[in-house]
């Protein structure tokens, strides 16, 4: 059973998502021009960054189900029966059946921005877990969520897979890890955990063809931002301009990802106009890489106090989890 989900997304008259205008505007106004990575997310970027996910050069998400695949009954010692399952960000995740599978949990929260790929992915978990309650909450998650009623009184167990903390730099990642506590402790002092899936720093040359492949999927990942601002914010943007730049940071361990002028133009979005010159860039994703020590600092400095640490048969990937 699925009940129904909240709308919550800000639109003014015309229907232009009014924290996206303010993102990129904000963003194409700054010396470093910059857009935060949730805007990549639209119908077309979901379907993408499910096309990288298959490429064989990005491994996070085969390393993440792996895990996930190996660890059932360690899970379900860790966890307990029982718990509510709040999924950060559900988007249509093949890995939250295996965890679901693991630990037959009472209830099913996802929480997710985008609607349509919320209500689809609810139904297909609810057709592969019958009985299982199934409340989807469309929301911003990096602000606290009230839970449904159903999950009154139940345990929470936090599920955020996929290295999605990686996208956001340490002082926004304790921010979250923070309202998250918010949103699965309720105010009160209720028995919470967080299952948070991380990747790991290794060989530059790995994780440089994962953000850059050689079929060009991540490109048009990339690119499609441009595509998006165009359609949704009156854009003039000459999409052909920009090349695709994924960069190893080494001092503070992040894939950046980046579009590069490739000649001068001016473009305007929402009615102002932007310059840009030859080689200057939109910084789009940084994509942070841990170790577990930086990890758990990170979880620590967040509210959570590590209690479990799983990896994949290489090394390249990790699953934490934390108590409240
Ligand atoms: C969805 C944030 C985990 O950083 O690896 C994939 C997004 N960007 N290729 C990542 C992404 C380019 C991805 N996360």
């Amino acid at each position: 059973p699925v009940t129904e989900a909240m709308r919550i997304v800000d639109e003014d008259d015309s229907g232009i998502d009014r924290a996206f205008r303010t993102d990129v505007l904000l963003g194409l106004s700054q010396r470093q021009k910059a857009i935060p990575a949730r805007w990549f997310y639209d119908e077309r970027g979901s379907e993408l960054f499910e096309d990288i996910t298959k490429l064989d050069e990005y491994y996070p998400t085969r390393a993440e189900t792996e895990i996930l695949k190996a660890n059932g009954p360690e899970f379900a010692d860790a966890v307990g029966k029982g718990a509510a399952v709040v999924e950060f960000g559900s988007g249509s995740s093949a890995k939250t059946p295996l965890l679901l599978q693991a630990i037959a949990p009472a209830a099913y929260v996802p929480i997710d921005i985008s609607g349509d790929f919320l209500r689809a992915s609810a139904e297909q978990l609810s057709a592969k877990f019958p009985g299982l309650p199934v409340c989807p909450v469309e929301a911003d998650f990096t602000k606290r969520v009230a839970m449904p009623d159903a999950i009154d009184g139940l345990p929470r167990l936090g599920f955020f897979p996929g290295s999605t903390i990686g996208n956001l730099v340490p002082r926004t990642a304790v921010d979250l890890l923070r309202e998250m506590r918010e949103t699965l402790c309720d105010g009160r002092d209720r028995a919470a955990k967080l299952l948070i899936g991380m990747d790991r720093v290794k060989d530059t040359a790995v994780l440089q063809s994962a953000y850059d492949d050689a079929q060009g999927v991540t490109a048009a990942f990339n690119l499609n931002l441009l595509h998006r601002i165009n359609r949704e914010l009156a854009g003039t943007i000459p999409v052909d301009y920009f090349a695709h730049r994924a960069l190893w940071n080494d001092g503070i361990a992040r894939i950046e990802m980046h579009l590069e002028a490739q000649r001068d133009m001016s473009f305007t979005v929402c009615d102002k106009r932007f310059d840009m010159a030859r080689g200057e860039t939109i910084h789009t994703e940084n994509s942070h890489k841990y170790t577990r020590r930086s990890a758990n600092a990170l979880l620590l400095a967040g509210g959570w106090t590590p209690t479990h640490h799983w990896r994949d048969a290489h090394d390249r990937f990790m699953l934490i989890l934390a108590d409240a």
